[in-house]
């Protein structure tokens, strides 16, 4: 089939068996411990979460269904020979774990085309906003602005019967991704480039494409750097502050309250709520936010010490930010402990479509320089770089240089890992998420009891 919603259909009663035997025969055993120094420490490492669309190994990095990013390049279908996957591919491959035929992703970039379109009152809402509002917050007040339509809201209040729960939630995540380049777009023209008219999509292109094609770039290059961008960023296992804070939100097998009907309440709720949930997480500087605070950086480098840099300049102006307590953005990871394959692959896309480009240069030398210092710090565990030291440079290189907008990028492609992650959640009935809290007392009386 190239439905996607009917190839969704035919897998998920297999894996609800699988879930339930998996509950059945290992339900009392430990995937792991939670040390006092984990619940402090923001639980890393603590594997209490079930997250279907991919995987994260310390070592190795993301893989997406089974599948590393070069893997990805390779199987997924692509706009043209040669080039980038599209997003839609991956999107298949992320709701149903199979690598779809050229004709199911062509598929996909239809469903979606023909849900691209925005309701007026969402642009009117996002024309009326300040002009300072960065647009990260945009972004999330557009996507709660469309929760109006939600199909799973209506659904809930209508009394929909709880197996029949990831349909309505199928339909809004796809309605919300298929607006959220439109949305993106719009951000763009109006608010951070100064006011520029708005572009109707380009029914001849595939949904990452006809993003950069709406912002206002339509060069081939550019169009290829968005795919890429587009597919890298989907999705990072369950723990990242996006896919966790969308999670939490939207996590819910019932009502919260007996007699509740309201699907805006703090559990179960819908794609829109939960996904803007993740947004304003990710708007953090530490999360996404990082890609805007590189390229902040090195615009700093170059003010300061020009595009001739020496190693020396560089490990000088390194020691500085660390000195003045700041960190080094684009570096470092709660998980990995090597260098991130996202960077990697952006560096290749770099190496082949730039390799002169001073900015790829500067980028690439800084790769030379801040392991070593940061390792010399003694206390950064990961000391190589992640998804961010590198996508700001792309961007550039195409003309998007307003580097405040660069989270919503990132954004619109988080969108595909989290809410195809949050249908499996309600197809295999997940419950609301309520970890076990302690008090400094309580931990110290359990400690003593060890
Ligand atoms: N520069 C300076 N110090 C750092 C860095 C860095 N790039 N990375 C970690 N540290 C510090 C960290 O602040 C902590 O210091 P302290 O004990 O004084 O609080 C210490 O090293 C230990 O932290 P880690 O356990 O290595 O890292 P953690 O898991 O807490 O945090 C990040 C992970 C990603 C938040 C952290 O590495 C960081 O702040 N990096 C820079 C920001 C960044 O690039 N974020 C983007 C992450 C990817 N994404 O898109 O979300
Ligand atoms: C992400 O893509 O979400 C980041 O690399 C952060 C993370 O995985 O913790």
């Amino acid at each position: 089939t190239t439905d996607l919603k009917a190839a969704l259909a035919a897998k998920i009663p297999g894996e609800q068996e699988r879930l339930k035997k998996l509950r059945k025969e290992h339900g009392s055993k430990a995937l792991g411990a939670c040390t006092v120094e984990q619940a402090i420490g923001g639980m890393r490492g603590v594997p209490a979460m079930l997250w279907e669309t991919s995987l994260l190994d310390p070592e190795e990095g993301i893989r997406f269904r089974g599948y590393s990013i070069p893997e990805l390049q390779d199987k997924l279908p692509k706009a043209k020979e040669g080039g980038e996957p599209i997003p839609e591919g991956l999107l298949w491959l992320l709701m149903t774990g199979e690598v779809p035929t050229s004709e199911q992703a062509q598929a996909v970039t239809e469903m979606l085309r023909d849900r691209s379109k925005l309701p007026d009152h969402v642009l009117k809402m996002l024309s009326c906003q300040h002009p300072d509002t960065h647009p990260m917050t945009q972004l999330a007040t557009a996507v709660l602005a469309l929760q109006v339509d939600s199909k799973f809201a209506a659904g809930y209040r209508s009394g929909i019967h709880k197996t029949k729960y990831w349909e309505p939630v199928f339909e809004d995540s796809i309605d919300l991704i298929a607006k959220l380049p439109t949305i993106a777009a719009a951000i763009y023209r109006r608010a951070v480039h100064a006011g520029l008219a708005l572009i109707e999509a380009d029914p001849k292109l595939d949904w990452g494409a006809n993003l950069a094609y709406m912002m206002g770039y339509t060069d081939e290059g550019c169009l290829e750097m968005m795919r890429l961008y587009q597919t890298i960023h989907t999705d990072h296992e369950g723990g990242n502050v996006s896919a966790h804070a969308t999670h939490l939100a939207s996590a819910g097998r019932r009502s919260l309250l007996p007699g509740r009907t309201d699907a805006s309440s703090p559990a179960l709720s819908d794609p829109y709520l939960s996904f803007a949930a993740g947004m304003t997480g990710l708007a953090g500087p530490l999360h996404g936010l990082a890609n805007q605070e590189v390229l902040r950086w090195l615009t700093d480098v170059r003010q300061q010490v020009g595009d001739n840099v020496t190693k020396e300049q560089l490990s000088e102006f390194v020691w500085s930010t660390l000195k003045s307590g700041k960190v080094v953005p684009g570096f470092g990871h709660a998980v990995l402990r090597k260098t991130d394959p996202r960077y990697t692959c952006q560096a290749g896309f770099a190496q082949k479509h730039m390799p002169e480009y001073p900015l790829f240069k500067l980028t690439a030398l800084l790769y030379q320089v801040v392991p070593d210092i940061l390792k010399q710090t003694g206390k950064v565990k990961n000391p190589y770089p992640n998804v961010d030291a590198h996508s700001g440079v792309l961007l550039q290189y195409y003309g998007i240089t307003e580097e405040n907008f660069y989270t919503v990028l990132f954004g619109v492609s988080r969108a595909l890992g989290v809410l195809s992650q949050g249908v499996w959640s309600r197809a295999l009935g997940l419950p609301i998420e309520r970890p076990k809290s302690l008090t400094m007392a309580a931990m110290e009386e359990r400690a003593l009891q060890l």
